[in-house]
């Protein structure tokens, strides 16, 4: 990637879903090695500390099944105001999770500065329900819906008014749960999306040169890659709230990652849902740095 300045954001919210734990990610993903790995590289990292999460009310101020909404708004708009911060200054945003909802206030945030930005969402799930097709009423399956400019007006227009990214300009890799809502959106909306039929059928290589070679298609003015560690088989990373079985190998994930460095794309990431209460020895923080590793560069020999 060439030596960056890269910032570091903690985003330390369990309230986009049911399961509680998922707050300590960002402190497992620090104690698994992350600031002297990439260090080690030749980046330069900021650590600039945790964005501040409200405590969960007992009842809900809005008439809506979001659970948490209002405390998922407030946390994800402090994030936005952070990673704009942070592209304006220059820097490499790097946000650690959290639950996957805190994607509304990284993407959001890095909106003010790209208007043309292209979106690679490594995840079992889509994470396009709304308010209307959404099983859970979690926040956490809404993202990409709430970004594209879909679902409650509070997530839409979050941070700016509306759309923060375009639908043509988002690549879902590694689907294998999709609720009927969210096949409909995809469908209507024509978004890419690399199943797991498409990576077992073609291989994680072509699979990744057409997803590198549809963004730059698009011409895109910068790419976010948006991690969820559920994305990977549970085998591998055991400590999220939805394992989802049949998913990418760790083999696989590595060489997606060393292949988005090879193509230099990557202009911000995040690696979200590593829950420790549910992991097995800091497995799934391991390997969330180990990822981290190959996407800024590290090389074997
Ligand atoms: C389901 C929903 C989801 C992550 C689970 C699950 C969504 N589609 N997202 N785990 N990261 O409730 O909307
Ligand atoms: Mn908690
Ligand atoms: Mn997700
Ligand atoms: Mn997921």
């Amino acid at each position: 990637m060439g030596e960056k300045n890269i910032s570091i954001i903690g985003v330390p919210l369990d309230l986009g879903q049911n399961r509680r734990g998922v707050d300590m990610g960002p402190s497992a993903i620090r104690y698994a090695g992350l600031v002297e790995r990439i260090e080690s590289i030749g980046h330069q990292v900021m650590d600039e500390g945790d964005i501040y999460v409200d405590a969960a009310e007992q009842r809900d101020s809005d008439e809506t099944n979001l659970k948490n909404l209002d405390e998922v708004v407030k946390a994800t708009t402090r994030l936005a105001q952070k990673v704009t911060d942070i592209v304006e200054s220059g820097n490499f945003p790097l946000v650690l999770g959290g639950d996957h909802s805190i994607a509304i206030g990284t993407l959001s945030g890095l909106a003010v500065k790209y208007k043309n930005l292209g979106v690679i969402w490594y995840d079992a799930h889509a994470d396009l329900n709304t308010e209307e097709t959404s099983p859970s009423g979690n926040i956490h399956g809404m993202p990409l819906a709430a970004l594209i400019g879909l679902g409650h007006d509070k997530l839409v227009n979050l941070h700016n008014e509306g759309q923060k990214v375009k639908p043509e300009n988002v690549v879902i890799i590694g689907a294998r749960s999709v609720d009927p809502g969210e096949r409909e959106l995809i469908r209507e909306k024509g978004i890419k999306v690399y199943t797991m039929h498409e990576i077992d059928r073609h291989g994680m290589t072509t699979v990744m040169e057409d997803a590198i070679a549809y963004l730059k298609d698009r011409q895109v003015d910068g790419v976010h890659l948006s991690l969820d560690l559920d994305g990977l088989d549970p085998l591998y990373t055991p400590g999220v709230g939805t394992p989802v079985p049949g998913g990418m190998s760790y083999r696989e994930s590595h060489l997606a990652m060393e292949m988005l460095e090879d193509s230099k794309i990557i202009t911000s990431a995040e690696f979200v849902e590593v829950n420790p209460v549910l992991d097995d020895k800091n497995k799934t923080a391991d390997v969330a740095v180990g990822l981290m590793g190959s996407l800024f560069g590290e090389k074997l020999l």
